[in-house]
């Protein structure tokens, strides 16, 4: 069974304890429930990381690179939090690893403040959802395995 990864950044473990107004009320666990669900449904297994560490990040895009090339991985749900707006490390990384990778943002970055509004991550990217809340990742899911899963 092929395999997408949905890797989280800095903070979003803390998604549903502070700023519901921004981000709701879903805790990362939920999300990643859904996450899993939502692979269930369209015949892909999900594996779920979250870490506040770039670095850590980095390693996991070359992890799945490695997988793609394996036959093993379809791809990549990115949402890298505020390393969006400054890591050239992950814009490398997704390039290095030649992963699909779909960036999501639970919020509309866009209508926030302005160095929201730049990501390192976009250009490197398959494909972006961006402001659908936590739905997002489950479109972002079917849409990889819709682009890249072969049928
Ligand atoms: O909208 C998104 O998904 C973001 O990636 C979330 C990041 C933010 O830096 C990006 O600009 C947009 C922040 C995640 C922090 O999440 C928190 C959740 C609850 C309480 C505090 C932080």
């Amino acid at each position: 069974m092929p395999k997408i990864v949905v890797l989280n950044g800095p903070n979003l473990n803390l998604l549903g304890e502070r700023e519901p107004a921004v981000y709701g009320r879903a805790t990362l666990a939920d999300v990643e429930a859904l996450c899993q669900a939502t692979g269930a449904r369209l015949g892909v297994s999900v594996e779920c990381l979250q870490s506040n560490h770039e670095g850590v990040l980095v390693d996991a895009l070359q992890a799945a690179g490695r997988g793609v090339r394996a036959g093993e991985v379809l791809g990549v749900v990115l949402n890298a939090g505020a390393y969006t707006h400054t890591s050239v490390a992950l814009h490398d990384a997704i390039t290095g690893a030649q992963v699909p990778v779909v960036e999501v943002h639970i919020s509309n970055v866009h209508a926030r403040e302005a160095f929201r509004h730049h990501s390192h991550v976009a250009p490197a990217a398959a494909g972006i959802v961006i402001g659908f809340g936590v739905d997002g990742y489950a479109l972002a899911i079917e849409g990889l395995v819709r682009k890249f899963g072969g049928r």
